[in-house]
């Protein structure tokens, strides 16, 4: 009988531990746990830059958007030819062999001419870059300049500023590239950077009319589809997604086409002088485009937003979504992608 009795007790023990191991209260947690579990995840590892390319059928596609900022619109059809695209962002690994073989040395590490920048007190022309500093107070109206901080002595190898290193980062993009920079990278490497054209195209991954490169809405658990800014920007920084900077490339899943970080992570440069639109614009009077908001400087279009891409901010986490960038600025934020134009085989 007592064998009995112990044999119930150590039974209901048993139920009453398993219960509490399942019960209700527990699942939250364990829930959170698993979703940290699946967030990223493989990051990709970049042994051959050649191996990791794709290939990209050509078509037409209507390219830009006419609901959300208006340099999207208007919508325009575009006949892109097949074209090889890097399946990542370009990693400080990968510039990091184009400098070790060609010493080339990038705008950021360079002295500037003071009759290129009249604006631009000469103590500023300092070689440098600018870096996201989190504000400490949110304020109503603040400015671009309330969390962009110029700061001499950043560059691709101290992205954070002097002090900083890229070691242990060299699968993270590389950032802190003037459209220059990128284009020597890819003239080295025997490509070229991608057109806007190319560059949405192969963003949106066949899924053409998509607001997003996933679909048409961004639910909750898509923070894990792209490296973007969880809670209200620019003073809180949730960081949901696993990374409150830049990741890894190739941590986030892959779009249609098989290309990582398409949406976020860094900000792409692509080859196009940029124009508040769409619309035919007379180049001969505006070779080096044009952007309202800094109409004597020359602007390139960027694509794809970044990890400070937030839901009530920038929003340009959208294969539509362009913005302008001087040319001779790289940012904390900025990286690039490169193409090949040739045939497929
Ligand atoms: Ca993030
Ligand atoms: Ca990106």
């Amino acid at each position: 009988m007592q064998k009995i009795i112990g044999a119930l007790l150590i039974l209901l023990l048993s139920a009453g531990l398993a219960y509490w191991l399942t019960t209700d209260n527990q699942a939250p947690d364990i829930a959170e746990k698993t979703s940290e579990i699946e967030m990223p995840r493989e990051c990709a590892v970049l042994a051959d830059h050649d191996e990791n390319m794709v290939w990209i059928e050509g078509g037409q596609f209507s390219m830009g958007s006419s609901d959300f900022y208006p340099d999207e619109g208007p919508i325009k059809d575009i006949e892109v030819e097949g074209f090889w695209i890097d399946r990542y962002e370009v990693s400080n690994a990968q510039f990091a062999r184009f400098i070790d073989e060609t010493g080339y040395i990038t705008v950021a590490e360079q002295q500037l001419n003071p009759a290129d920048y009249p604006d631009i007190p000469p103590d500023q022309l300092k070689p440098g870059s600018v870096v996201f500093i989190m504000p400490t107070h949110f304020s109503e109206g603040g400015s671009l300049t309330d969390w962009w901080r110029f700061i001499p002595g950043t560059n691709w190898r101290e992205p954070l500023g002097p002090g900083s290193t890229i070691e242990g980062k060299e699968n993270y993009p590389v950032v802190h590239v003037a459209h220059e920079d990128a284009l020597a990278y890819a003239e080295w490497a025997g490509r070229e950077l991608p057109t806007e054209a190319q560059w949405e195209y192969a963003a949106r991954g066949g899924l053409e009319n998509n607001i997003f490169a996933w679909g048409n809405e961004f639910r909750p658990e898509d923070k894990w589809r792209a490296n973007t800014w969880q809670g209200m920007f620019p003073a809180f920084n949730e960081g949901e997604d696993g990374h409150l900077a830049t990741a890894p490339v190739g941590c986030y899943p892959a779009n249609n086409y098989g290309l990582h970080d398409m949406t976020g992570n860094v900000w792409e440069w692509v080859d196009d002088w940029y124009f508040p639109g769409h619309q035919e614009v007379d180049t001969s009077k505006l070779p080096h485009g044009y952007d309202p908001r800094q109409p004597h400087l020359p602007v390139k279009v960027i694509k794809g937003g970044s990890y400070l891409c937030a839901k009530n901010y920038c929003m340009r986490y959208r294969p539509s979504a362009r913005h302008a960038q001087e040319t001779t600025l790289g940012a904390a934020h900025i990286g690039f992608r490169t193409v090949r134009n040739k045939q497929k085989s």
